[in-house]
């Protein structure tokens, strides 16, 4: 098995930056280690720092062929080797040590992802990392106590039903939550016992190989977790129309989600998970106290620059409060610390890269063209780096671009409306159906609106709290499956029957 050049990580984290640095691709198959961290084809890379656009590190650009060794190791893995084996309690220790080594080395770890990804230093310190270590743990907790049921059935018969790990699974991970979202797919399939394929998002692939070392570490056994390194359509691909691969979970863009199913269903009908895009209503109604519900709903917009699948980028505002809001949402928006995210003052850092940058602006066009009012931001931040301010469109109308496409920046479209019924019709009216928040102190508004919303997720006076015990998943084109609790261990378990007759044998 092969091992990340953590001493060279180490240097590149005290300088914060390095240009010379190439991790290699993290492979548990001994053939493919290689000290000059190629791919098989001897071909990298850049991985680029979103504040100043600067390379940090050259990466191995994994190939079909590096996928097809890759599988290799997990299907051999899985059926010869001993995670699938071992007990329950047995992985769960694994794993738990793995939860440590990773508190033990947070420090890196933050500074790896705010790095790569422009996030805010104190956040992926405080909550980020912290929260993947959690995942684990919460699944380490798990691994023992999955099992089937006792069924008595009609006639003498006695049944029961096994729970067994999917096999190979291949993970596709996006580069908004590096850390969170690597764990909410490797956690629970490790408990369950499946050996996996990682393909971590070409924009932030660091902190996945990072992972990958500690694993080893912790004595997750060789084949297990596999690391490849590499962009979508080939390496991302070539994972999805595998025939050895069992199970592909996938986060990302709803359009690469369309593309996920059909290569499933054109290759073996491998079983799909697909966490997706959404574009998040926030229902204020009158009786919210404005300053709380001000706060709210700019963190549920600008939070991680806007960088989030929940995000709550359509703002409704029942009509008494609409002027009040509005007034103090763009102050708010206005007052907002933007620059390094490794400054701890600073409150909203650089977008991921120039792709997310160009379409931000090019949306905030749109509203423009199409009518929208822009009431503050709209250009972009400083003159290097990925920076965008923080910005609030009005008069924005349902069948506007900047009111039904995920935008993924910090961009806020502020709605009014005056009835329950407007309001709930107006949430719905979108393809996506990820989450929803409403803020009221109605029990009854809130009791009927978190029924009549198309999503997976509502929150009620509150936004953004996630556990790993509470599932999360979309509605309607935000996907299907779930990710945390234990809805998303069955993700990658498999339900075997088997039936024996209860006296003797009636053949
Ligand atoms: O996503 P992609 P991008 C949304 C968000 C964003 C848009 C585009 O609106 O602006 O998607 O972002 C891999 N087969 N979300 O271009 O392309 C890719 O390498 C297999 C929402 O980054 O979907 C990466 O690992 N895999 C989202 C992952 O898919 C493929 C998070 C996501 O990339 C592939 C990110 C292919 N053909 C973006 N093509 C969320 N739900 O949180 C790409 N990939």
């Amino acid at each position: 098995s092969g091992g990340l050049g953590l001493p060279s990580f180490l240097i590149l984290l005290n300088e914060w930056r390095a240009s010379s640095f190439i991790p290699m691709i993290y492979f548990t198959v001994p053939i493919l280690w290689s000290p000059l961290g190629d791919d098989s084809l001897g071909k990298t890379f850049e991985t680029r720092d979103p504040r100043n656009e600067e390379v940090i590190a050259r990466v191995a650009e994994g190939s079909k062929e590096d996928i097809d060794l890759a599988v290799k190791a997990a299907r051999k893995s899985f059926d010869h080797g001993t995670w699938p084996r071992m007990s329950g309690y047995e992985r769960g220790r694994v794993m738990m040590k793995f939860a440590k080594l990773i508190e033990d080395h947070i420090d890196e770890l933050a500074v790896i992802d705010s790095l790569n990804c422009g996030k805010l230093l104190r956040f992926t310190k405080k909550n980020e990392i912290p929260a993947g270590v959690h995942i684990l743990r919460y699944y380490a907790g798990a691994a023992d106590k999955i099992h089937g049921d006792t069924l008595k059935l009609s006639g003498e018969f006695h049944g029961y039903t096994l729970k067994e790990p999917i096999g190979v699974v291949g993970h596709i991970v996006p580069w908004n939550f590096p850390t969170p979202l690597l764990f909410l797919k490797v956690s629970p399939s490790l408990a369950a016992g499946c050996t996996m394929v990682v393909k971590p998002a070409e924009q932030t692939p660091l902190s996945a190989l990072y992972y990958a070392h500690l694993a080893k570490l912790a004595g997750i056994p060789d084949g297990v977790i596999n690391v490849v390194t590499g962009f979508g359509a080939t390496a991302g691909a070539a994972l999805c129309s595998h025939m050895d691969v069992d199970k592909i979970s996938f986060t990302g863009s709803t359009a690469v989600g369309r593309l996920v199913m059909e290569a499933a269903a054109k290759s073996n009908l491998k079983h799909v998970t697909l966490e997706l895009g959404g574009k998040s209503p926030v229902i204020v109604f009158d009786d919210a106290d404005v300053d709380i519900a001000v706060s709210m709903a700019h963190n549920a917009t600008f939070f991680n620059k806007g960088e989030f699948c929940a995000s709550g980028s359509r703002i409704y505002v029942q009509e008494k409060i609409y002027d009040e809001f509005l007034k103090k949402s763009v102050e708010l928006a206005k007052s907002t610390v933007i620059g390094d995210p490794f400054d701890p003052e600073v409150q909203q850092g650089p977008q991921i890269d120039k792709k997310q940058f160009d379409k931000i602006l090019g949306y905030i066009e749109y509203g423009k063209n199409e009518g929208a009012n822009l009431l503050t931001g709209g250009k972009s931040y400083g003159n290097k780096g990925y920076y965008i301010e923080p910005t609030i469109f009005t008069d924005v109308q349902e069948n506007m671009k900047i009111a039904q496409d995920e935008i993924f920046g910090p961009v806020m479209a502020l709605m009014k409306f005056k009835t329950i019924e407007e309001a709930i019709e107006k949430a719905n009216a979108t393809s996506y159906g990820l989450v929803a928040g409403i803020i009221t102190k109605d029990l009854n508004i809130a009791n009927r609106v978190s029924r009549s919303v198309r999503a997976g997720t509502v929150w009620i006076n509150c936004y953004f709290v996630l556990d790993p015990s509470c599932p999360f998943g979309g509605y309607k084109m935000s996907g299907f499956g779930k990710c945390q609790g234990m809805e998303a261990l069955d993700e990658y378990l498999q339900v075997k029957s088997v039936i024996t007759p209860i006296y003797s044998s009636p053949w």
